[in-house]
């Protein structure tokens, strides 16, 4: 490096010294301190080289001059010299201390280098990174879309499929209801058909519309004649109709019907507890008179008209009596 000094041109110094003539010179202080300390010879040699065309045999006496000339030359050129080693030290000692600045602004120079290069990485990294993230950023919004998009259309089905739920439940529930009512009317129709079709007729009875009648061969008083009816599953017979009471009184026998005012005089009612509504009785019935004046117990009269053909009688008279036992209550509403 230290060579690099004298490389730069301005270090080019000009030299002005007096040399009788007043002429002017230029010495370069290219040449090192060494040529410089030699400069008097080549001083002197340039002198004799210079002056040599002048050298005329007259010009002798000014030998003294020249040597006086030559000394203060010298001296100038000492001072020179001098001043320019001490300039050079100063010149060597900033060079120094610009190298030394230059190095450490070098490494400066290298290490902020570095740091950039590195803050550049990092900037090409980060850059990278937030196209990444931005890419993710994009993909992940496009998903959530499609997300919501799946979201809403699987509430919009599960609303559908709630509704279709509910409507069949509905549905469910109403044939459900049918099924019932319908296994229950076939329970009942079952129950008719049994009764209709497998019950064999009994000994001793007979078919009268939606019942069957057991006309006894004996004669009990009314509560024996009850007992009779119980016992075969059946009770004293309770008239409904104009054709019930014609189908009775057309078997042609005194017979004891199901109505007493036995609890309550002149409060009819049925054997099954219901209370009488259309009656049948023959004037002046009934009367509850005869001998004992206590007649609670009812007789179909087979010498009046049959729609005209009851009477109240002593309950312990003997007479036939006629059971009944219905395929069905009529209240029940099946037919
Ligand atoms: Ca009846
Ligand atoms: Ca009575
Ligand atoms: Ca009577």
């Amino acid at each position: 490096m230290s060579e690099a000094i004298y490389a730069v041109p301005d270090m080019t110094k000009k030299v002005k010294f007096n040399r009788g003539e007043i002429k002017e010179r230029i010495v370069d202080i290219y040449v090192s301190a060494d040529t410089l300390r030699d400069g008097e010879t080549s001083t002197t040699r340039e002198e004799t080289a210079d002056t040599a065309p002048n050298n005329g045999p007259g010009d002798q006496h000014s030998d003294s001059n020249v040597s006086k000339n030559s000394s203060a030359e010298r001296d100038q050129l000492q001072t020179s010299y001098n001043n320019l080693t001490k300039e050079r030290y100063q010149l060597q000692t900033s060079y120094n201390n610009l190298t030394k600045e230059r190095y450490q602004l070098e490494t400066k120079y290298n290490n902020l280098t570095k740091e950039r290069y590195q803050l550049q990485t990092s900037y090409n990294n980060l850059t990278k990174e937030r196209y990444q993230l931005q890419t993710s950023y994009n993909n992940l919004t496009k998903e959530r879309d499609q997300l919501q998009t799946s979201y809403n259309n699987l509430t919009k089905e599960r609303y559908q499929l709630q509704t279709s739920y509910n409507n069949l439940t509905k549905e469910r529930y109403q044939l459900e209801t049918k099924y019932n009512n319908l296994t229950k009317e076939k329970d009942q129709l079952q129950t008719r058909y049994n009764n209709l079709t497998n019950e064999r007729c009994p000994e001793g009875w007979q078919k009268f519309e939606s019942s069957w009648y057991f006309l006894s061969t004996e004669t009990k008083t009314w509560k024996e004649s009850r007992e009779d009816c119980l016992e075969r599953g059946a009770d004293l017979v309770i008239i409904n109709s104009d054709k019930e009471q014609e189908f009775l009184f057309n078997l042609n026998k005194r017979v004891w019907i199901g109505l007493t005012d036995s609890v309550n005089e002149k409060t009819w009612k049925w054997v099954d507890g219901t209370p009488l509504t259309t009656g049948y009785w023959y004037y002046p019935q009934p009367d509850n008179a005869g001998p004992t004046q206590n007649e609670d117990c009812v007789e179909i009269h087979n010498d009046q008209l049959p729609l005209n053909a009851w009477n109240d009688l002593s309950c312990d008279s003997q007479l036939n009596w006629i059971c009944e036992k219905a395929f069905y209550h009529h209240h029940d509403n099946i037919l």
